[in-house]
């Protein structure tokens, strides 16, 4: 055909690859393995630009590394469960599955249509029975190892999507997904104890070499782990305790008053009948506060008297004690000395509500700050301790240190860790989602502490159910609305008991998926750990920065489960972490259907072929950066792979010409673009440099047709290996036009199974120059060498010409001079 026609094409490669099992992993036991992963998509119906990006990246370094002779794993799966399709069937009463179902058809014909290389063998639908009868497996496993637990606790409760979220799913107090606010409530609550693995987790951080220090840093913020001290004051006159936790004890002769959060269970105890009243006004308004909106950044600081007093460990003075909204009962011990002097909020706090201020710690510096309400602000760094007895002159950190001890060997506290991560609570009031496989019984388990499922009987399978009555997005969870399921006999006594109502976070479903992705039928246990061995960790994992502290955090905390329970070797799921980018709009905006800026992936296709669409989203920038959407630049990929085609289809006439004799002039000439640019692409691919790949190419293609049309026998041979490294050199960019163009020249095999051939270095030498070689200042030789050659090869290219040899024989070398792309002089004795 004399004309790119990408519609003429695409399918038919699209259904060759499929028929041959081009991508299926496993074909060569004996290679190295790569394993790429991308996120696995919430199949929403239509495919966005993001998605399109986020696949590609990944599907160039899969076709790349499969060429280089690796053994590739490269899948794909859906993330099924989750809230918006049981929104809409609350609006609609199309039942989630079914939703769910012909969102995944069309989504995966436009993965489909873009030739995308995933080993569909081992698809994973996290609704599938198949899949989540093992994240409740997983469930009870934890739960026997006390991974899990139920408590109640305080839940963030969405007053949109009548459900619990995480904390990580509100934003200044109102949920992420619906933007309704978010208030506090006492729920009972499944949580998995990812805490036991703070310090675990923080510590892995350190490994991961290969992952953007954006998302480990934010990690490490959200663990948030702080070294300090607990310390105990007896209340005045009583015999309870306040425990406060403090990273600065060395501040703690400063300390004017302490802090209980309003919800601390010694309010009640400590407050006198005097305060009682104020205090209890103040605990009911600030229960009414959601946390997030009572600590936020610019919340006024606000708090009330208890009439309490609490003794200073260290001076045996009374302070009092005031309860406020900055002092949150979940962190720490929920209570605080406050040293105004040395802390911001102390001091803001102390200058409201006129409370002393006594510095206690001068700066290093020298300067000195003024006493009491002299102070202009609070003095923060560490420095020298004055007015602390007979600590006063040493350091912070060394008084620190010193009265952590004391008040340990006294028993009236102790250095402590504390993180600032919490339990991950997962349960929710959903349909849409795993049955959490608990039972209660009222005879066996008065308590209601629930008793798993017999494994055996796993999976316990979401009902059949009337949606229009069950989801009603009100009230119970609606599972608690189908009593022919919610019934059930106890597995201890076989009498009467009930279902657990609530199922799982789909977080769950995302913690391990890509380890299902090995085994992905296996029935004994989620993973075949001889498949574990073969293919973890995922070696490149590529997907958005916005998952930084769930999803990433999560999965790396269920690795460490599934080593634990003899699953899988590895200690951490991912190698390299690629986040990618945002496609914008035109404007300049994050594609939305807010802005109507949004271009669908299909229409593209249509337009220019799947090919286009690639090498245009590729070429656009960097991965991890953003870009804005560009029609001109759509229509440049599309101009870029006509000349291909047409370059292709000028020297067809070379196809299959072979030359036995040497190369040279215009014939080495082409040899040497077509190396230059294996390498070169070869080397940019590696370092995920996609755009300058493309650019590469574009370059060889112009090169290409400079050199005009070939003419000897020599010249036509050199270009059918030119073609031949064009369709290589392609084939991660523009798959379907690859293998098109290698079959017209002849090829028998797909362009990916042929592999990806070495450059020959010696073609690659950039420009040779002349180096004049001295020995002791006298012209010896001139040797020809890379432009771009370092200083040993010049050396070594020098030593080895025979003039040069004879020159210095048996003379001592003293000093060798490297003038650069010029000479070298050997100064011998
Ligand atoms: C006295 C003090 C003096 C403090 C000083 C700081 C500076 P990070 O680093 O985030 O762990 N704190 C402790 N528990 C709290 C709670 N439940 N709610 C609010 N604030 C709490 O912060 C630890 C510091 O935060 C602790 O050290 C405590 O204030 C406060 F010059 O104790 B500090
Ligand atoms: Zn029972």
């Amino acid at each position: 055909n004399e004309r790119y026609e990408p519609q003429a094409i695409e399918q038919k490669w699209q259904t060759r690859w499929e028929e041959a099992g081009v991508f299926r992993a496993g074909k060569r036991p004996g290679a190295p393995k790569k394993y790429i992963l991308e996120m696995l998509p919430y199949p929403s119906g239509k495919m966005h630009m993001g998605h399109v990006r986020n696949y590609l990246i990944g599907d160039v370094y899969a076709r790349f590394f499969q060429m280089r002779g690796y053994d590739v794993l490269h899948p794909m799966g859906w993330d099924a469960f989750g809230l918006p399709a049981e929104n809409a069937a609350i609006k609609d009463g199309v039942h989630p599955a079914v939703r769910t179902r012909e969102n995944i058809d069309s989504f995966k014909k436009e993965i489909h249509s873009l030739g995308y290389s995933y080993d569909w063998t081992r698809e994973v639908n996290t609704s599938d029975p198949e899949y989540y009868r093992w994240n409740q497996w997983f469930f009870i496993r934890m739960l026997e190892r006390g991974l899990v637990y139920r408590r109640f606790s305080k839940v963030n409760w969405c007053t949109g999507c009548l459900t619990v979220i995480a904390n990580e799913q509100v934003k200044d107090g109102t949920c992420e997904r619906c933007e309704s606010p978010v208030e506090d409530k006492e729920l009972p609550e499944w949580s998995f104890r990812i805490t036991k693995y703070s310090q675990a987790l923080l510590d892995g951080l350190d490994e991961l070499k290969e992952w953007p220090e954006r998302i480990t840093s934010m990690q490490r913020n959200w663990i948030g782990r702080s070294e300090g001290v607990e310390a105990d004051f007896n209340v005045h006159g009583s015999d309870a305790r306040i425990r406060v936790f403090t990273t600065r004890v060395d501040t703690i002769h400063g300390c004017t008053y302490v802090v209980l959060a309003p919800d601390h269970k010694l309010v009640a105890q400590v407050t006198t009948p005097a305060q009682r009243a104020e205090v209890d006004a103040f605990v009911k308004k600030m229960a009414a506060i959601s946390k997030t909106d009572r600590t936020a950044e610019g919340a006024t600081k606000e708090g009330v008297f208890t009439g309490a007093h609490a003794i200073n460990p260290f001076t045996g003075q009374p302070v009092p004690i005031w309860i406020a909204n900055f002092v949150l009962s979940d962190y720490g011990t929920g209570a605080v000395m406050s040293v105004p002097a040395h802390d911001e909020r102390d001091f803001d706090f102390a200058r409201k509500y006129t409370l002393p201020i006594k510095v206690v710690v001068q700066p290093a510096t020298g300067d000195k700050l003024p006493q009491g309400d002299a102070l202009e602000k609070a003095s923060t760094e560490d420095g020298v301790l004055v007015d602390s007895g007979e600590y006063s002159g040493l350091p912070s950190a060394e008084a620190r240190k010193k009265m952590g001890e004391k008040l340990r060997a006294e028993g009236r506290g102790e250095p402590k860790v504390t993180y600032r991560q919490k339990d991950w609570g997962f349960s929710r009031q959903r349909y849409w989602g795993t049955p959490i496989p608990i039972v209660y019984c009222e005879k066996c388990d008065p308590e209601r502490k629930g008793q798993p499922v017999p494994l055996d009987q796993l999976p316990v399978r979401l009902p059949e159910i009337d949606t229009q009555t069950v989801l009603t997005g009100k009230g119970e969870p609606p599972l608690a609305k189908v009593p022919s399921w919610v019934n059930t006999t106890c597995p201890k006594c076989q009498g009467p008991a009930r279902r657990e109502t609530e199922t799982m976070d789909t977080f769950v479903d995302s913690c391990w998926y890509f380890a299902r992705y090995l085994s992905p039928h296996y029935d004994e246990a989620p993973i075949d750990p001889k498949e574990a061995q073969r293919w973890l960790p995922v070696d490149v994992y590529v997907g958005g920065p916005e998952h930084a502290v769930m999803h990433l955090l999560y999965f790396r905390f269920w690795t460490r489960v599934m080593k634990l329970l003899g699953l899988s070797p590895v200690d951490e799921p991912v190698k390299r972490l690629v986040t990618q980018g945002i496609v914008n709009g035109p404007d300049g905006r994050k594609m939305s259907k807010r802005w109507g800026n949004v271009v669908a992936p299909a229409s593209i296709v249509q337009k220019y072929g799947a090919d286009t669409a690639r090498t245009y989203v590729l070429f656009a920038g960097p991965p991890e950066r953003d870009f804005d959407w560009s029609d001109d630049q759509v229509e440049g990929a599309f101009r870029f792979l006509k000349r291909v085609w047409t370059l292709a289809v000028q020297h067809q006439g070379v196809a299959g010409s072979t030359h036995a004799g040497a190369y040279e002039g215009k014939a080495l000439e082409i040899r040497r673009a077509a190396h230059k640019c294996l390498k070169r692409v070869g080397e940019a691919i590696d370092r995920l440099s996609f755009n300058t790949a493309i650019a590469g190419t574009m370059e060889y293609v112009n090169a290409l047709y400079a050199l005009g049309t070939a003419e000897t026998p020599a010249e036509k041979a050199a270009m059918a290996e030119a073609v031949r490294i064009l369709s290589v050199v392609l084939t991660p960019f523009a798959p379907h036009l690859a293998d098109e163009l290698a079959e017209s020249y002849g090829a028998k095999d797909f362009t990916v199974t042929q592999g990806w051939p070495e450059f020959d270095p010696s073609l690659v030498v950039d420009d040779v120059i002349p180096y004049a070689v001295q020995v002791n200042g006298k012209l010896r030789a001139e040797i020809r060498v890379a432009a771009d050659a370092a200083e040993a090869d010049v050396r070594a290219a020098a030593e080895a010409d025979e003039r040069v040899q004879a020159a210095m024989a048996g003379k001592t070398l003293r000093k060798f001079v490297f003038v650069p792309k010029r000479l070298v002089n050997f100064v011998v004795g």
